[in-house]
């Protein structure tokens, strides 16, 4: 059986150690692709020859593609699996979308290097503002809505996860959680869906685990986590989370292990929507997003999430008034 092919489009900081877990994990070779010539050569020879040290056999690649060239996309030819982190990531005092225009534009000449090169392919989109940027890159390489997804719900629900098992001093193994919603400040973390060893967190605060209070505080952490990231670090945002909450779901898809993650998907006759990419609970196996689950809100989760959702259509017009091709 011949390795998957795997293509990083963007050799930044996420792209880098996407390309350096995809090694570890042996899960197929990697093509790093980027607009700075030298980043994706340079960073595939340097995890090709720590290769030996770690022991894992794969190849790595690096290719300089053009913004607006089409053909610079060769390369990713036959890929199995894109993830997208081309574009520019946050500075401290940006929101996620301050980044619209400048990554509507990158989202244009990637999608439709993916929509000739990779069409088969099994796209992750994580570039910011993830729900609208998701959602363009579909438009853009015009591949399967099954099949092109956005990164946020494993990064989100996985902060969460971590604050929670911070808070009750168990393991993080122990617990799951569920956010949904837009990867923004309106993201709604789900304190009824999420458990420590199956116990729902209601139920912790009456056990006396914790306060509602300090509960409050963890899905506003959870809510700001990614500027937090921001503001320690200065120069851009979180990396490694985000890495490994991608290679997660690419994992998924290749092995077909009808993996339950929340990811941004498209949503159709679902949670009141008639059609757009937002986070939500999902089947991710050899089809793509085989399934979107739908769980039963209560009054307060469903406005929470009408809110979400009315931020990220509100993203979507944007993007259709600067590209008038985007229908
Ligand atoms: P960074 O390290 O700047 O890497 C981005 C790379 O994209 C750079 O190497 C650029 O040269 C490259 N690039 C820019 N334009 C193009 C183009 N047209 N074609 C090919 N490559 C290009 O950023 P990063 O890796 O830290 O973050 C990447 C993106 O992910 C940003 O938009 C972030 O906001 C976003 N992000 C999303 C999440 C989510 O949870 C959704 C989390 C963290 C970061």
């Amino acid at each position: 059986m011949s390795r998957s092919k795997i293509a990083l489009i963007g050799a930044g900081q996420i792209g880098g150690t996407l390309a350096h877990l995809i090694g570890l994990k042996e899960l197929g070779d990697v093509v790093l692709c980027d607009i700075a010539d030298g980043i994706p050569q340079g960073k595939g020879l340097d995890i090709a020859e720590s290769s030996p040290v770690d022991g894992f056999d794969a190849a790595f690649a690096g290719v300089s593609t053009e913004k607006d060239n089409v053909a610079s996309y060769a390369p990713i030819q036959g890929a199995d699996v894109c993830i997208v982190t081309a574009g520019v990531p946050r500075k401290p005092g940006m929101s996620r979308d301050d980044l619209l225009g400048i990554n509507l534009s990158v989202m244009k000449g990637v999608g439709e290097g993916i929509g000739k090169y990779a069409p088969d392919a099994f796209v992750i989109c994580i570039t910011n503002p993830l729900d609208a940027m998701v959602w363009a890159l579909q438009q853009f390489s015009g591949l399967p809505k099954p099949k092109v997804v956005g990164m946020a719900g494993v990064l989100d629900s996985a902060r969460f996860r971590y604050f929670l098992a911070e808070e009750f001093k168990v393991s993080v193994k122990d617990v799951s959680a569920f956010v949904l919603g837009g990867h923004g400040d309106t993201m709604v973390p789900l304190t009824r869906y999420s458990t420590v060893g199956g116990i729902p967190l209601p139920d912790l605060v009456k056990m006396g685990w914790t306060t509602q209070e300090k509960l409050d505080g963890i899905v506003q952490r959870t809510r700001d986590g990614g500027a937090e990231i921001v503001g320690l670090l200065k120069t851009g945002s979180a990396f490694y989370a985000p890495a490994a909450s991608a290679v997660q779901m690419a994992e998924a898809y290749l092995k077909d292990q009808k993996r339950v993650l929340p990811c941004a998907a498209w949503v159709e006759d679902a949670y009141g929507l008639d059609g757009m990419y937002v986070g939500v609970p999902t089947v991710i196996g050899a089809g793509g997003i085989e399934k979107v689950v739908e769980i039963s809100l209560n009054k307060d989760e469903q406005a929470m999430m009408d809110k979400s959702t009315e931020a990220v259509k509100g993203l979507v017009a944007a993007c259709k008034a600067i590209d008038g091709s985007l229908a």
